[in-house]
């Protein structure tokens, strides 16, 4: 494929921007070649600046779940921003979103609006040393929660992808105050809670994981944590940057029947816009300021064509009823067992872990279950799948550790494309 026009555009973007990119993980790094530069995009299709396209199987890393450009929200961005673009001062539609999340998400009733998941969970994690009065946080090697400070201890994403999981640039004093436990392992956390007795504020935890790739919670794992959290007056934080509205409508709190103290929220909330959100029990809320001496805020938080983006594409999820959440595993199931045949023909070892519209094919033929079984996958046979599909005209994330998102764009003439290209592609790698 020509790609003359991106890999200008990279020359003098690297001269420019560190890296050439605005996120480490779009620059290909782990799967090499140059990264693209995108010009178009609309339903399960984009467009690089080369004039080739591509279905889309990252979806700007989740929040595109309708597909891009969708005629819903791109109507409320233009209507909105003939109105205004931005005031610095309350708005309805700020009450609005926030009550539409309140009645979405089980355990939250009071929200705040940010305008990242980072923001969302480095003030989830103030809140909860604030109210609690302790300074410790556990979270969980592989996992990931932005790029806040006290998270670049054995983070995932695209720290791990670089791999960097812990970042220079973040102090001692800062790092003394994460602990690290192993996903799906509840000793791994008691060990750590009784070594540090009455000194944790929080537990973080992606409920699924998407940032080692896609890793589901062990029956049992995320009511263990809530028990646990629960009996050590420990507040239990579920980062649902990624899992909200995306694996039920409720996010996984609701899929799993666990609740949180405090919940944050990001990606799908702004139908593609900059909008990140925390929020939970109303006791906890209020001691945030003005009401309470937590200190937060943000110029644009709660931005009005943010909130009109972000209003559309959740009155759309919560006006389709369950219907569009077992659509979507549909689909994404059809896919995976599409690849599973695919695999096992040509004996190749891998997992595919896969829940809902989330999913990851690992190389390994382990189960993955935890940042040690996911990072045993063989990343070189990912990188020639990765680019096996590119130069088929699929656009997978650029990294082991990231999860797929697929989006109601997807058809099943679409998954049949993606599965002749990855069949192509897997041959092409294996010689059979
Ligand atoms: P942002 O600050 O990137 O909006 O959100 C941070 C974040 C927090 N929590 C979870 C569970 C997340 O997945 C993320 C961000 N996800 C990555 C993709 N794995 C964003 C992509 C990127 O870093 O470019």
């Amino acid at each position: 494929m020509n790609q003359n026009n991106s890999n200008n555009l990279f020359q003098r973007a690297q001269t420019l921007i560190p890296g050439g990119v605005n996120s480490p993980v779009r620059a290909f790094k782990a799967v090499g070649g140059e990264p693209l530069f995108f010009s178009s995009a609309k339903g399960a299709y984009m467009t690089d600046v080369d004039e080739n396209q591509y279905i889309d199987l990252i979806n700007s890393w989740g929040p595109m779940i309708l597909g891009h450009c969708h005629p819903e929200i791109e109507q409320a961005i233009t209507s909105a921003v003939k109105k205004s673009i931005s005031f610095g001062a309350p708005t309805p539609s700020e009450v609005e979103m926030a009550q539409v999340i309140c009645s979405m998400v089980p355990s939250i009733e009071k929200v705040r609006m940010v305008n990242s998941g980072t923001e969302a969970t480095m003030s989830a994690v103030r809140l909860a040393r604030g109210f609690t009065g302790k300074d410790k946080i556990i979270k969980f090697e592989g996992c990931y929660h932005g790029h806040g400070d006290s998270f670049l201890i054995a983070a995932g994403s695209g720290a791990l992808t670089m791999g960097v999981p812990n970042s220079p640039g973040v102090t001692s004093g800062t790092a003394k105050d994460t602990l690290i436990a192993k996903f799906n392992d509840l000793d791994s956390v008691n060990q750590l809670v009784d070594a540090n007795r009455h000194q944790v504020a929080a537990l973080i935890v992606e409920p699924v994981a998407g940032n080692m790739g896609c890793v589901l919670p062990r029956e049992g794992f995320l009511q263990g944590l809530r028990e646990l959290c629960t009996a050590e007056g420990i507040l239990l934080i579920f980062d649902e940057v990624m899992t909200g509205f995306r694996v039920s409508q409720g996010g996984a709190q609701q899929f799993f029947n666990v609740y949180p103290d405090l919940t944050t929220l990001g990606k799908i909330i702004g139908g593609g816009m900059p909008v990140g959100a925390y929020g939970g029990k109303k006791e906890i809320m209020d001691y945030i300021s003005p009401d309470g001496p937590v200190y937060q805020a943000g110029t644009l938080s709660g931005n009005p064509v943010a909130m009109a983006a972000g209003l559309a594409m959740l009155n759309h999820l919560r006006n389709q009823g369950d219907g569009f959440y077992s659509a979507l595993d549909e689909i994404t199931t059809y896919i995976a067992k599409g690849i599973k045949r695919q695999l096992d023909e040509l004996g190749l070892p891998f997992k595919i872990n896969q829940l809902g519209s989330m999913m990851s094919v690992f190389f390994t033929k382990d189960p993955v279950y935890d940042f040690e079984t996911a990072a045993g996958s063989d990343a070189g046979l990912f990188r020639q799948y990765f680019q096996s599909m590119l130069s088929s005209g699929i656009y997978l994330p650029p990294s082991q550790y990231e999860s797929w998102f697929i989006s109601t764009a997807i058809t099943k003439e679409i998954s049949d494309q993606i599965l002749d290209a990855s069949f192509k592609g897997l041959q092409s790698i294996t010689g059979k």
